[in-house]
C-alpha cells in the first residue's frame, strides 16, 4: 500500500551551510527539498556586516547546481561591535531577516558572540523598532553550570530580562531541547517563536551515550531525557504555530566528528522530511507536519508559504538514505534515525 503526502514546499528555519567545498556538498542535499532557509552566520570569520552577507548569499547562489531553486535568508552575527546603522540597512535592503545571538563559547564558532549583554542594547533596540527577529542559540556558558542545564538556565537568566528590558523584540528561541523552553514559549503570547531540530524529536542522551558513544548523535545543545524528547514531539505535533521546523543540519567531515574531541552537530538535510513523516504519523499527526515545515516559519517571519508543494510517498520498503555524502575533504555521515523509515520524498 502507498500513502502519500503533499504539502506545500517546506521551509529550513535554521541550516548551517558553511562555504567552499563543503558548501558546494551540502546545498543541494537542502535545496532538493526546500524552498528557503535562514542561514547560520558562524563562519570562520563570521558574517557580521551586511556586505559579509551579501558576499555570502552570493557565494551560495554560486553553488546551487542548474536546475535548482532556493532562497537563502540571511542573517548576521550579533557581537558587541555590530553597528546598528548596519544592521537596519542590511534588513531594510531585504537581505538580511533575522540576526543571530550566541552566548560567546556556547556551540561550534561562537567565540565573537556576546559576552555583555549591555553592549549590543543598541542594536536591539533598533530590531524591536523594525521587527527584525532574534534567533538565539540558549544556553549559558558559564563553567560551573551542567551542560545539560544550560537552556533552562538561559531562559531565566539571559532570555527573560532581555525581553523584558526590550519590549516588541521579537526572537526565535532556537533548536529548543527542554520542557522548560517549550513552556517558556507556550507561556508567552507575543513575539516568541521557537525552532525544533529533527534529530531532537528522535534522540535522547541515552542515544548519545549508552552501548558506546555515538559521535554522530553528538551536538549542541546536547540531547536530554526522553521526557524533554516527549516535550518536544508534543509541541512541534500539537499544531501550535509557535513551533516550527529548524534542522540546524551542520556538517563536519566525519574524520573530525570521529575524534578525541569531536564537532557538535548532526547533518539531517538529506534525509529530514522522511524523518519528520515517519515522526508524525508515529504521533498520529500527519495533518500538522504541514504546519510545522511549511507554514508556522513564514507565518513568524511574515513571508509567503511557498507557492511549490512536495510529496512524501510510504512504501512497504524502507528507504535506503545514503550513509554519507561526499566532499573532497571527506564523507559526512547522515543522520540514522537508528530504525527503518518507510516515507521518501516524491
Ligand atoms: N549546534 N553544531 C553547530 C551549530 C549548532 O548550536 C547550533 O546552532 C555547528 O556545527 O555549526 C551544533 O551542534
Ligand atoms: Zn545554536
Ligand atoms: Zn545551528
Amino acid at each position: 500500500m502507498t500513502q502519500s503526502l503533499t504539502i506545500p514546499r517546506p521551509d529550513d528555519w535554521h541550516l548551517h551551510l558553511r562555504d567552499g567545498a563543503m558548501l558546494q556538498a551540502v546545498l543541494p542535499e537542502t535545496a532538493r527539498d526546500f524552498g528557503r532557509a535562514i542561514i547560520m552566520p558562524n563562519l570562520v570569520p563570521p558574517v557580521v556586516t551586511g556586505a559579509d552577507a551579501a558576499a555570502y548569499r552570493d557565494r551560495i547562489m554560486a553553488a546551487l547546481p542548474e536546475g535548482m531553486t532556493f532562497d537563502p535568508l540571511m542573517t548576521l552575527y550579533l557581537t558587541e561591535a555590530t553597528d546598528p546603522a548596519d544592521v537596519r540597512a542590511a534588513a531594510e535592503s531585504g537581505l538580511v531577516k533575522a540576526l543571530k545571538l550566541y552566548p560567546a563559547g556556547a556551540t561550534t564558532n561562537s567565540a565573537s558572540g556576546v559576552r555583555d549583554f549591555d553592549k549590543v542594547r543598541p542594536v536591539l533596540e533598533i530590531m524591536a523598532e523594525i521587527g527584525l527577529p532574534l534567533c538565539v542559540h540558549g544556553e549559558v556558558t558559564d563553567s560551573d553550570i551542567d551542560i545539560f542545564d544550560r537552556e533552562a538556565v538561559f531562559i531565566d537568566r539571559v532570555l527573560d530580562p532581555i525581553r523584558r528590558a526590550t519590549p516588541g523584540l521579537r526572537v526565535v528561541m532556537e533548536h529548543i531541547t527542554t520542557s522548560n523552553g517549550v513552556d517558556y514559549v507556550k507561556a508567552n503570547d507575543r513575539d516568541l517563536g521557537a525552532t525544533i531540530t529533527t534529530h531532537h524529536l528522535i534522540i535522547n542522551r541515552n542515544h548519545i551515550l549508552v552501548g558506546g558513544i555515538k559521535p554522530h548523535y553528538y551536538c549542541l545543545p546536547v540531547a536530554k531525557r526522553e521526557e524533554h524528547r516527549l516535550a518536544l514531539r508534543a509541541a512541534a505535533t500539537s499544531g501550535d504555530a509557535r513551533f516550527f521546523l529548524g534542522t540546524d543540519s551542520a556538517p563536519h567531515l566525519d574524520h573530525l566528528k570521529e575524534h578525541a574531541c569531536g564537532c557538535a552537530g548532526c547533518f539531517t538535510a538529506t534525509n529530514t522530511m522522511p524523518l519528520l513523516a515517519h515522526v508524525f504519523e508515529e504521533d498520529g499527526a500527519l495533518d500538522k507536519l504541514e504546519g510545522f515545515a511549511s507554514r508556522n516559519g513564514p507565518a513568524f517571519y511574515g513571508l509567503p508559504v511557498n507557492a511549490e508543494t512536495l510529496t512524501l510517498v510510504k512504501s512497504d520498503t524502507a528507504t535506503a538514505f545514503p550513509a554519507k555524502i561526499d566532499t573532497p575533504d571527506g564523507p559526512v555521515t547522515v543522520f540514522d534515525p537508528g530504525y527503518p523509515v518507510h516515507w521518501s520524498v516524491q
